[in-house]
């Protein structure tokens, strides 16, 4: 069978327009029927709901269709610079709603499905979304492959498709269960195969190194196993631009090979489990969004989808007689993190041993190829493979690292001659615990660019990360601050936010954010602090009938929102939230302060804990615990109460960032790299509580002091108490209310009289500690109090909320954008 491509014509019906169905209730009721009919091969009176959404989903992608392809001819004849993003992780979220604001069908398809007896609603509620990342990082490459198509701009986003996403998240006796993600199970109406666009990547054997007659030395790999690269096409469409980009996701197949070792051999069922071996390559998205593992088949992913998205750059999407020596002119390939960055050495591979160019030219190509964004300062989330497991995966690639760190060594010898313990630090290769490669030093010294993802982030990682790589490279390392969709979190999430927007000052700022800067004379505007605060309410309470169909949990639409959404982990401090809930408990059922003076609030959790990482799913488990007993104690009714919807994801965030009046963002300052949660809410008119760390830092300047609560140690001053020695145990001793808190905590109040369950947390904070959640106690208690006292003031809050929002458009991912293609894609 023949899968290469097999159609190009000059006939005349070959580059004929693609006719698009019309835009009206009319044509796009024919097309939706067209689909359920000829689609799903069912009637109307006939079809499950999940039939209807996958008619309604092909009826939205037949709009978008014209476009993409348009779009996709265009890019081939202006051969203009392209992003090839690389990023094993797109959180992307659900596509149909999306997809309706791109093309403008929003209130056409309402009213069509009307026509057919059909609830959009339910429809919507159908789409399992593409749960294709763990956390920010994951959520951030989505946004900016929806910002680039909006502007314009030729990208590509390379990726995974895995079968299996972040796990579903349960709760059973209050502890964290997961369950698989098989997001594909009821079909997926958003991709589209590309066989003919299949790509082979090899695993394993050996290399050889041979003299050729020219007196060349000439490598050749030979590999002993292989798999089948097959890409999935997405649509990205821009935002009513007529502009469609295309996200390419790789699924793993078994080769010919595994069918004819089946065919040959007398073991069926081995040969049958070797294929699997192949196909489990894609199979699931590793949930460990801080603590790289180490694990072969990470490597797998990671060397898989690189090389497929390289070879179909170079070898599909380029023309045949392209001079690659012109490389960088129509690509830079930008590294979402480190889990990319063996493409650095499989485009020195390609170059040098398939294309036969000289090391010094490949290298220099090469190394204006390449950008790559850092995410972390945290030392343990730095991947590094051991040498081992990269020789034995990828031997060919191993050898080119230690080629590219000799020459590196060299270089910086010449530029600090005698001191062999700069070349120890700066050496590519770690030596002890065992020999490994430190990706995050292979994509400092290949890229031509290297940034942080906030201005404090970009910083540190200069100074403590990689402090030798820019003494000795200053001009390679930039700032790019993160941003976030306008599109799908404010026009999508917050239609009501949106529309008032757009009475106000117009439509612009759904594409140029900037515009809410028109907003802040509103801010004064009694009757537009009515109407803001009306539309805040009417979200909460879409917010708490969802979470009472969703969850059965009874929420207060009146009180204050309190909402800490993100992955749980240490450095969040997810902990210093729980102990700002139980000390308010602990003051109104000790009879301190009587519970008419505590503001009404519900605090909101959202958090899946990476399922090996125990101290966090003991806090997830204390938690529940604490919302179990606070919400059923009369002593604190109608005053507290904490809700914890289980499964955390985009589709949730989407409802409760729109709702929430503030937004906790309470890391350890220097630990979060940039956070992109505390921008969603900031443009959803909430209030930060907020340390100086990350993107925090920039909210609170632009929003201006007054309208943020800054609370907690700086990160010098981190620096310094750790210098001199931290004692959680002697905070604790010394603050009677933190005492009576964590008192309360442990005496097993909240788990039945249960001490044993709450000593994981307990004993951690008491005797370790390691994100000083008892240093920050006070302060935090005391910006809370400040929080209250605000809030006590509706006026003033919705002046805050409105200034919020009208000084936030700098945090749009178009912005980001912008600022990649000035200060490092030259695109
Ligand atoms: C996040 N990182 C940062 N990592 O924590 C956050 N890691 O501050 C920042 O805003 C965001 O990136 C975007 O820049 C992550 O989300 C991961 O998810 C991850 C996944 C696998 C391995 C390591």
């Amino acid at each position: 069978r023949r899968i290469g491509p097999a159609f190009r014509t000059s006939h005349p019906l070959a580059s004929g327009p693609v006719v698009q169905p019309a835009p009206t209730v009319d044509g796009f009721v024919e097309t939706f029927l067209g689909e359920l009919n000829y689609g799903q091969g069912t009637l109307l009176s006939q079809s499950t709901v999940n039939d209807q959404y996958l008619a309604l989903a092909r009826t939205v992608r037949r709009y978008l269709m014209a476009d993409w392809l348009e779009t996709g001819t265009r890019r081939r004849q202006t051969q203009q610079k392209t992003v090839g993003y690389l990023s094993a992780e797109y959180l992307l979220g659900r596509q149909l709603g999306n997809n309706l604001l791109a093309t403008n069908l929003q209130d056409i398809a309402q009213v069509a499905m009307e026509r057919c007896g059909i609830d959009i609603a339910t429809l919507r509620a159908q789409e399992v979304e593409p749960g294709l990342g763990n956390g920010g990082l994951g959520r951030l490459a989505a946004c900016f492959v929806d910002s680039l198509a909006t502007m314009d701009v030729p990208c590509i986003g390379y990726g995974i498709r895995y079968e299996y996403g972040i796990f579903r998240q349960t709760f059973e006796a209050d502890r964290q269960v997961e369950v698989p993600d098989s997001w594909l199970s009821l079909g997926n109406p958003w991709e589209f195969p590309h066989p003919e666009r299949q790509v082979l990547v090899s695993f394993g054997g050996s290399t050889e190194t041979t003299t050729d007659a020219d007196g060349r030395e000439r490598c050749t790999w030979t590999p002993d196993w292989q798999v089948i690269g097959m890409p999935y096409h997405y649509m990205v469409p821009g935002h009513r631009n007529g502009v469609v980009n295309t996200l390419r996701l790789w699924s793993a197949r078994a080769t010919q090979a595994f069918d004819l070792q089946i065919f040959n051999s007398g073991d069926y069922a081995q040969a049958v489990r070797a294929q699997t071996t192949a196909e489990n390559i894609s199979k699931v998205l590793y949930p460990e969004d801080s603590t790289p593992q180490g694990k072969e088949l990470r490597l797998q992913q990671q060397y898989f989808f690189v090389a497929c998205s390289l070879h179909d750059f170079i070898d599909n999407t380029l023309p045949a007689d392209f001079d690659l020596r012109r490389l960088h002119q129509r690509i830079i390939f930008q590294l979402n993190d480190t889990h990319p960055v063996i493409a650095i050495p499989e485009l020195m591979r390609i170059l040098v041993d398939r294309k036969g160019f000289a090391w010094d030219e490949a290298w220099e190509i090469t190394q204006k190829c390449f950008a790559y964004t850092c995410h972390t300062l945290l030392p343990e989330a730095l991947e590094v493979w051991s040498a081992e497991l990269l020789g034995r995966l990828l031997p060919r690639h191993l050898e080119i690292i230690y080629r590219i760190n000799e020459e590196f060594l060299e270089e910086v010898r010449e530029a600090h001659p005698g001191d062999e313990m700069l070349v120890r630090r700066m050496s590519i290769i770690a030596e002890h615990p065992e020999r490994a490669v430190r990706m995050a030093y292979l994509a400092t010294v290949a890229a031509s660019k290297v940034n942080g993802v906030a201005e404090l982030h970009s910083q540190l990682l200069r100074d403590k990360v990689l402090p030798d790589f820019s003494r000795l490279w200053p001009e390679k390392f930039t700032n790019v601050t993160n941003g976030v969709t306008p599109r799908r979190f404010v026009r999508l999430a917050n239609r009501r936010l949106s529309d008032l927007l757009t009475e106000t000052i117009g439509d612009g700022w759904v594409t140029d954010l900037d515009r809410l800067r028109e907003l802040e004379p509103y801010a004064d505007d009694a009757g537009f602090r009515e109407q803001f605060r009306a539309v805040k309410q009417a979200n909460k309470e879409r917010l708490t009938t969802l979470l009472r169909v969703r969850d059965g949990l009874e929420l207060p639409p009146e009180a204050m929102l309190d909402v800490m959404v993100k992955r749980l982990h240490e450095y969040k401090r997810q902990t210093l939230k729980l102990l700002h809930i139980v000390s308010l408990y602990d003051d109104v059922v000790s009879g301190r302060v009587p519970a008419e003076q505590v503001t009404p609030r519900t605090f909101v959790f959202g958090a899946k804990a990476a399922p090996g990482y125990h101290l966090a799913k003991e806090i997830i488990f204390l938690i529940n615990a604490v919302a179990d007993v606070v919400n059923a104690d009369p002593a604190v009714a109608g005053r507290l109460s904490v809700a914890f919807p289980a499964n955390y994801n985009v589709t949730l965030a989407e409802k409760l960032i729109p709702a929430a009046d503030l937004s906790e963002q309470i890391s350890l300052a220097g630990k979060e790299a940039s956070g992109t949660g505390n921008m969603k809410f900031a443009l959803n008119g909430a209030l930060t509580i907020g340390t100086d760390d990350g993107a925090n830092v920039e909210i609170r300047r632009l929003v201006g002091d007054e309208h943020f609560f800054l609370f907690g140690m700086t990160e010098p001053e981190v620096e310094e108490l750790t210098a001199r020695g931290y004692t959680p145990s002697a905070v604790y001793e010394s603050d009677p209310q933190l005492r009576s808190t964590i008192d309360l905590l442990a005496s097993g109040h909240f788990t039945g009289g249960d001490r044993q369950a709450v000593a994981p947390v307990v004993d951690n904070l008491l005797h370790q500690d390691s994100f000083m959640v008892l240093a920050d106690f006070r302060a935090y208690l005391d910006a809370q109090a400040r929080v209250d006292a605000a809030y006590a003031d509706p006026d003033a809050w919705s002046r805050s909320a409105i200034l919020n929002v009208a000084r936030s458009g700098y945090f749009s991912s178009d912005r980001s954008m912008r600022d990649y293609l000035e200060r490092i894609w030259h695109a």
